[in-house]
């Protein structure tokens, strides 16, 4: 068993005393040394969302098996790899839709509200030298448009339709049973709301959905929150955007090169930043980290996971 990233000190700890699992090297040279020696005996590996098996190390690993992927998306695992190789994979569903959604819910009200920014105009004891903040966009009450609506969007919408939001979507196919209003079009449903919600999966086919057209359709009162990956969203575009007025502004947990967050973004007070925190509670990370070892057990006593990537 192969530890590839470090996810949670719970998932890291079973590993080395239960299974006595080797420890992936950071440093390159290391690394390469290792996978010479050692390469050919893993058959089990375990990583993060964040740092997942991509190409190169899973072709080092000619005799892998079962990948178990701490976070609901799988996106830096080469899951085509994986499926040719008949290596199995599983994620995190479920146990982390309520924290992410909520941490949706609190970048649309930042974005909307400017709490972040209002924070930092009292701090800089703004409010004493120059007056009354200036006035922010009303949160509740409007149109909102979710792309994926999977598990975590639904549960966004669902907060949403509490703050007295009609929602409207856009996923590849629409959702046999949902009541909201399906766009087959995202620019379709980016004319049509005021707040697009990034929900969808990341990887190869949703990179860059969210570019230019898609901003111009969202309008000069629109606000974009993204919570999946950054990868989804044209960052440079995203940019542009929020720096000439074509969109409103924007709450970003997600980026396209992690940690890595461009200077040009940090530079806008008409975006909310975040460092990728979705899942990141106490609560909802140590039920991720039982869930990545409830597969590794299961995997590792039965051949079968417990909630194998679909
Ligand atoms: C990460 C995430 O798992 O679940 C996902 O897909 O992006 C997060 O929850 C978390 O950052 C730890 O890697």
């Amino acid at each position: 068993i192969l530890l590839v990233s470090d996810p949670h000190p719970q998932v890291s700890t079973a590993l080395k005393d239960d299974y006595s699992a080797y420890v992936l090297p950071t440093d390159p040279a290391e690394r390469e040394s290792f996978l010479a020696e050692h390469g050919a005996d893993i058959r089990v590996a375990v990583c993060s969302a964040m740092a997942g098996v991509g190409t190169e190390l899973m072709q080092a690993l000619p005799n892998l098996e079962a990948v178990m992927n701490f976070g609901v998306g799988y996106d830096s695992t080469d899951v085509a790899q994986a499926a040719e190789r008949g290596i199995v994979v599983s994620n995190t569903p479920d146990v982390l839709n309520e924290c992410v959604a909520d941490s949706a819910l609190a970048l649309y009200l930042d974005a909307l509200r400017q709490v972040s920014a209002a924070d930092r105009y009292v701090r800089a004891g703004k409010w004493e030298s120059e007056g009354s903040y200036p006035l922010t966009t009303r949160a509740s009450g409007r149109t909102v448009g979710i792309v994926g609506l999977g598990r975590i969007g639904a549960a966004i919408a669902q907060r949403l339709e509490g703050f007295g939001c009609t929602i409207e979507y856009h996923n590849r196919n629409e959702k046999p049973g949902v009541p909201y209003r399906y766009h087959s079009s995202l620019v379709d449903l980016a004319a049509s709301v005021d707040v697009l919600v990034i929900a969808a999966t990341g990887g190869p086919e949703s990179r860059g959905l969210v570019g230019a057209e898609v901003l111009k359709a969202l309008g000069s009162h629109g606000y974009l929150i993204n919570i999946s990956r950054g990868t989804v969203v044209d960052e440079k575009a995203l940019i542009a955007a929020l720096q000439n007025g074509t969109i409103a502004g924007a709450g970003l947990d997600v980026f396209e090169n992690e940690p890595h967050v461009p200077e040009e973004l940090r530079a806008l007070d008409n975006v909310v930043l975040q460092p990728h925190v979705g899942s990141g509670t106490v609560e909802t990370r140590a039920d991720m980290a039982s869930l990545t070892l409830e597969n590794l057990r299961s995997y590792v006593s039965t051949g079968t996971l417990v909630t194998p990537i679909s």
